[in-house]
């Protein structure tokens, strides 16, 4: 069975996590997102990597959205899958925790590729409710339950975890808070595996294109430098980082010329090609 959190503290601690929880709580009818995730079930809440096949931009007008679309979801879950080359092997009986797990497609697959048991937490009570219908739909909720929880508080039990992620959700928490959680939940030799988007505090402060997105989410992005602290500070060591700022690009271009574009594409682009702004992912070890 999966873990049920059992502390009772409140889930919701400050003003800016009730705005976040209010946010997610309220975009229900996101239309990128649902329609990537009606295609076979695996609803995202992250962004895609690796090259597009251009033929979808060349379909009969009627077919091309629905080829855009088609590609999005695979870059997506492309994504998704390259987080979990770097969070396995791990045993069917291993204990796992999704840290912001959105409509929960990130469990699915971590669940179908390990067996393994995903407890999910967020906050926000529709995303919870939702994952743990699609649970139920994969016929998984035996082994993948998602819960109304704060990440920087889980209520799971010390040294109860062999894996933990966060998958594009770091940007709404204080890293040193996160990353003593994840320490005190986390078994001795447990994983840690992170992607996010962080400012580059080499060419200095937070450009525009940065603080349009975080005003576009509701959040705070990080500098690099402050994921190597928290890590450092909290005996999670670094095993492998990978810049994968390249390899998000051609998913922003191609959701650009999607009818669900959302207006944030550009800002990703321009950060990016700018070099303000990096998509990486981060493996970590506890001592
Ligand atoms: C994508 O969510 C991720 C975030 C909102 C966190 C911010 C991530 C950064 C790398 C800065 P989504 O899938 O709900 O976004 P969208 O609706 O734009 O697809
Ligand atoms: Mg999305």
């Amino acid at each position: 069975m999966t873990t049920t959190p059992t502390r009772t503290t409140e889930v919701l601690h400050t003003d800016y996590q009730r705005a976040v929880a209010r946010y997610w709580d309220t975009h229900r009818n996101d239309g990128v997102n649902l329609e990537l995730g009606h295609i076979d079930g695996l609803y995202h809440h992250h962004y895609g990597i690796g090259p597009y096949d251009p033929a979808v931009l060349d379909t009969a007008p009627q077919e091309r959205e629905q080829a855009i679309v088609r590609e999005l979801h695979r870059l997506e879950s492309a994504q998704a899958d390259l987080l979990l080359d770097h969070l396995g092997p791990l045993p069917r009986d291993a204990h796992v925790l999704d840290a912001g797990s959105g409509r929960g497609g990130t469990s699915v697959m971590a669940h179908r590729r390990f067996g393994c048991h995903v407890d999910g937490v967020s906050i926000s009570r529709y995303q919870v409710d939702f994952a743990n219908a699609q649970a139920e739909q994969h016929r998984v909720a035996d082994r993948v339950r998602f819960h109304f929880r704060n990440m920087l508080d889980t209520g799971l039990p010390d040294a109860s975890r062999q894996a933990v992620w966060t998958n594009e959700t770091t940007m709404y928490v204080e890293l040193d808070q996160l990353y003593a959680e994840f320490a005190r939940i986390l078994a001795p030799g447990g994983r840690y595996v992170c992607i996010t988007g962080c400012s580059n505090d080499v060419t200095g402060g937070r450009s525009q294109a940065v603080s349009r997105i975080d005003s576009h989410y509701t959040c705070n992005i990080h500098p690099r430098s402050a994921y190597f602290k928290a890590l450092a500070a909290n005996g999670l060591v670094p095993i492998a980082v990978m810049d994968l700022t390249a390899q998000a690009i051609p998913y922003w271009e191609l959701r650009a010329e999607s009818d669900l574009a959302t207006g944030i594409e550009e800002s990703f682009l321009t950060a990016y090609r700018e070099g303000s702004f990096h998509y990486l992912l981060i493996v970590a070890d506890r001592i």
